[in-house]
């Protein structure tokens, strides 16, 4: 049955997995467009669902930590907390070093420093920006390599086509903690005589043939904000089996200061705190269950967004260990709804989806003035730059809130343009 609105009443299954579970959804049942929010309903959810809730280990060691700290007067400067919190990450990952910063875009840059990048290092756009600013913070002018659709990584052919004589570099990005193709890169970089590292703020706990993401380049670069799947309110760190790159970096973050008054190389301020590191080894105490609420949550998604034609879910590789930190949906082309709407009815029902990495880097300024036609190399990304949704998942994030989201979307599905 037709509504004039262009909706249609859903016809339910009622032997369908989902279905069963939707009948026992508590909240409100969204059935035609009028039951929308966006159209003056009440919202599906009282509060705000967020994409990126911060994973909190066991509060009671967290503060106990917190607690010795500030018995201790000893809160920065390469503290004992922040040292324990680099050994254990080095261990977790298998590297040799890992030097722990205060975010994931500093640590961007004094990896690019330490590594004396210049001129040209390639990058892909579809990321977060914080990738390509670290370069253009320094002068070093990001080149955008278009990525494959199927996983969102860098493309390597694209990558190839993008070196100039002016390339010293290129950051791969582990986009939603699924490896960039490492193997490909490494080939092509060694090749052409350019510098290699990752970009691995999604990756932690993440594998690339079953090797953990950080082992990979020259170093690689996590993003330790709070709303990553390990986070230490904010912070980041570089790791790397590179001794003397290890060395440099230490210096880099601490002012270039080689023991008291002895400053030998220039500098600047990424130190992470000792409250930061705290949070950090409470974290990593729990990743096991942050990885398993992030995988329920990706599978309920996964099975209940099966059957809504248009939908489909960014898988992740069996095969890989995986942090599941992000579940992406990609909206097709004869989905009845824009993506762009979507996100508009969605907040109207206080899920605040995001549509991460729109418009991609190259649209974003300064680099949208500095090559305004960089679309025309980039054709995928602004194909799944214009597709993607981000929903919100976490430990907070409960079935129920899932098969509400789900409840709006199937709805959203159902929507014909036939007259009524
Ligand atoms: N490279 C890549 C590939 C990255 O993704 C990032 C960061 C970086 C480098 C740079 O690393 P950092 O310098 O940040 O360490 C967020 C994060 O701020 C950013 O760290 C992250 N990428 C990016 C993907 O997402 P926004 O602008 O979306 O943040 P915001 O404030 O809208 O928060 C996102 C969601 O999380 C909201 O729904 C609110 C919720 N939230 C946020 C915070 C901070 C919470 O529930 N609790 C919180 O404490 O960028």
């Amino acid at each position: 049955m037709y509504l004039s609105s262009g909706y249609r009443v859903l016809t339910t299954n009622p032997f369908s997995t989902v279905e069963r579970a939707l009948t026992r959804f508590p909240l409100k049942v969204v059935s035609s467009a009028k039951d929308l929010a966006i159209n003056g309903a009440p919202p599906m959810f009282d509060e705000p669902l967020h994409v990126g809730r911060p994973n909190i280990g066991n509060h009671e060691r967290f503060l106990n930590r917190a607690s010795a700290i500030l018995e201790s007067a000893w809160l920065s400067n390469n503290g004992p907390v922040a040292q324990e919190l680099e050994q254990r990450i080095a261990a977790f990952i298998g590297v040799k070093h890992c030097v722990a910063m205060c975010n994931g875009t500093i640590a961007l840059e004094i990896a690019t420093r330490a590594l004396e990048l210049t001129g040209e290092v390639i990058v892909p756009s579809y990321t977060f920006i914080a990738t390509a600013h670290a370069l253009q913070w320094q002068e070093i002018t990001p080149i955008f390599a278009d990525i494959d659709p199927a996983t969102h990584n860098l493309d390597p052919a694209s990558v190839w086509r993008m070196i100039t004589p002016r390339t010293t570099g290129i950051i791969g990005v582990h986009l939603w903690g699924r490896p960039s193709p490492v193997k490909e890169l490494e080939a092509l970089a060694k090749e052409r005589g350019l510098r290699l590292m990752f970009d691995a703020s999604h990756g932690f706990g993440c594998t690339s043939d079953g090797k953990p993401l950080g082992g990979f380049g020259e170093c690689e670069v996590f993003s330790f904000h709070a709303t990553k799947f390990f986070n230490t309110f904010e912070g980041g760190a570089v790791v790397t089996n590179n001794d003397a790159l290890a060395d440099k970096m230490r210096l880099m973050r601490n002012f270039g200061f080689s023991g008291y008054d002895n400053v030998i190389y220039p500098g600047t301020n990424g130190k992470m705190t000792e409250i930061a590191a705290a949070m950090g080894l409470t974290n990593l105490e729990d990743i096991d269950q942050f990885v398993a609420s992030n995988r329920r949550n990706y599978e309920t998604y996964r099975d209940a967004i099966a059957s809504v034609h248009g939908l489909s879910i960014l898988e992740y590789s069996e095969s890989e260990r995986n942090n599941y930190q992000y579940v992406v949906l990609e909206v097709a082309p004869y989905f009845p709804v824009s993506r762009d709407r979507i996100v508009e009815i969605l907040h109207a029902e206080n899920v605040l989806a995001r549509k991460y990495f729109w418009p991609g880097c190259h649209n974003m300024q300064p680099y949208r003035s500095y090559y305004p036609h960089a679309g025309l190399v980039l054709p995928n990304t602004m194909l799944v730059a214009e597709r993607v949704l981000v929903m919100p998942t976490g430990a907070s994030a409960s079935e129920d809130d899932i098969f509400g989201i789900v409840a709006i979307l199937r709805s959203l599905a159902a929507q014909t343009s036939e007259p009524p």
